[in-house]
């Protein structure tokens, strides 16, 4: 009977033309076409989408660090596709906008009236000599890779003594806070497992400080120095040589500008903090800016070329940080946006930049970052600067609950609505009223 009621669905809906078409089935994917799907007749929203699994990456952390399973942030595709909606299990390989129209690998061609790109950051460890190679030998792993991340555990469980380098990029990444998360994870289990002492622990960054947020700066400088670890700016990992378990960094000068000099270091275990680029039909697209990542309105979010079309999450080139926070109000501002486009109406509501990053600073404690471009913009009463249990619990329980339940059924909008209420009772800055 099931299958009598797909192929009619099938038929009745044909994968040709959608009224909404969505690319990309990760968080902010699955949140648009879940808004959209409710709103619109059945069949009018298409999810193109090539992966059978869904990750909670916000999760990953936690794996690397033993505190989840891979298992838990791990979903099938097809049961998180909203109903009404329906999934092209393939990948899209060439943007034509100017025919409203996208072509998948294969050659088919599916058109549109409006499209939600959705297409995420992907992660480029190609760009490190030997890194890829290197995943696949001991003491390499990166808790960005769902294929790489328990190794991460593995390797903390069974480390010895040496250098433990944790890296950090020069240019884009997801989730900024997390290759320092797994740093600080792992000196925690060091500790716990009594060879801290046979560890030399370094943090790599391009970066010129610890974290690019100034309120910040301080107490993860703080939690670094209590923790022995070994922060070095103005680094870039560009090889990897896994005959000598070598890794060559290239020194940049303080203007982030790449100079002659490198720095070799032994490593016991190096985790990768991969360089992510726009995916590669996104970048040869129209749609991309220089960077290649989606040239869209930093407020409204739709295309600066093709108003039919808007972004979400991590694969625009918005100034926010890439977060599964920041897409859920970008989803606040498309499910506005993009029903004023639908009716006819000139997109107004604008995205206020917020990010979020929970900075796990060991086994039980997390410093809750949250910021835009301008400073904190922090959703409680609370001193979100200090390592705290109560953060922690956020992070291991109520996210993940959030993102699988709010955010990619486009059921949350971000916290914007909790931190008003909270400033009632602002205890940071005295201004609230109760
Ligand atoms: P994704 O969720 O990555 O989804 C993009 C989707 O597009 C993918 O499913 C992909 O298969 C698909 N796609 C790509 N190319 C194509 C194509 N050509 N055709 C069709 N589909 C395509 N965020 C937080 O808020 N808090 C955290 O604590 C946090 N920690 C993190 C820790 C780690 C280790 C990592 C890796 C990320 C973390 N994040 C965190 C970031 C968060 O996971 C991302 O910001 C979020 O998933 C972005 O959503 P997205 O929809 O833009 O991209
Ligand atoms: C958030 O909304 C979100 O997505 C569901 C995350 O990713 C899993 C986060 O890490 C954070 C911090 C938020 C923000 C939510 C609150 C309640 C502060």
């Amino acid at each position: 009977m099931k299958k009598v009621t797909n192929q009619l669905v099938k038929q009745q809906f044909p994968a040709k033309h959608f009224k909404l078409l969505v690319v990309g089935g990760g968080a902010g994917g699955l949140g648009a076409a879940s808004k959209f799907a409710r709103k619109l007749p059945r069949g009018s929203v298409g999810i193109i989408e090539p992966h059978e699994d869904h990750y909670y990456q916000p999760g990953f952390t936690l794996v690397g660090g033993g505190l989840m399973s891979l298992k838990e942030t791990t979903r099938k595709q097809e049961k998180l596709i909203p109903s009404g909606a329906k999934w092209i299990r393939n990948e899209v390989v060439l943007f034509t906008p100017t025919q409203n129209m996208v072509t998948l690998d294969g050659g088919e061609d599916i058109s549109y009236d409006y499209m939600v790109v959705a297409m995420g950051a992907h992660l480029r460890f190609d760009k490190i000599k030997g890194a890829l190679e290197a995943l696949e030998t001991p003491g390499v792993c990166s808790n960005y890779s769902p294929f790489h991340v328990e190794k991460h555990y593995r390797e903390v469980m069974n480390f010895q003594g040496g250098n433990a380098i944790y890296t950090y990029p020069n240019g884009p990444i997801k989730c900024a806070g997390a290759p320092q998360k797994a740093c600080y994870i792992t000196d925690s289990i060091l500790r716990q497992r009594g060879v801290r002492e046979n560890a030399h622990m370094i943090y790599a960054t391009s970066l010129d400080k610890i974290f690019g947020v100034e309120n910040y700066v301080k107490p993860l400088e703080k939690v670094a120095q209590e923790k022995d670890i070994d922060v070095r700016t103005r680094r870039n990992l560009i090889e990897i040589d896994t005959s000598k378990n070598s890794a060559t960094f290239q020194l940049l000068d303080e203007d982030g500008a790449a100079t002659e000099e490198t720095e070799k270091i032994e490593y016991s275990l190096l985790h990768i903090g991969p360089p992510c680029s726009a995916p590669k039909a996104l970048r040869k697209s129209p749609f991309a800016d220089k960077s290649g990542f989606m040239d869209v309105d930093d407020g409204t979010l739709q295309s600066n070329r093709f108003p039919n079309v808007f972004g979400v999450g991590d694969c625009m080139n918005t100034p926010n940080a890439k977060t599964a926070a920041s897409v859920s109000s970008h989803l606040k501002t498309l499910d506005r946006n993009l029903t004023l486009a639908m009716l006819g109406r000139k997109p107004y509501f604008k995205y206020d930049g917020y990010a979020s990053c929970p900075l796990v600073v060991s086994k039980n404690r997390v410093i809750l970052a949250e910021f835009n471009s301008n400073g904190p913009l922090e959703t409680t009463p609370l001193n979100q600067k200090k390592p705290a249990y109560w953060a922690f619990l956020m992070k291991k329980h109520l996210m993940p609950a959030l993102y699988w339940n709010g955010l990619i059924r486009g059921y949350w909008n971000g916290p914007a609505t909790i931190r008003k209420f909270s400033r009632l009772v602002d205890s940071k800055n005295r201004k609230g009223i109760l």
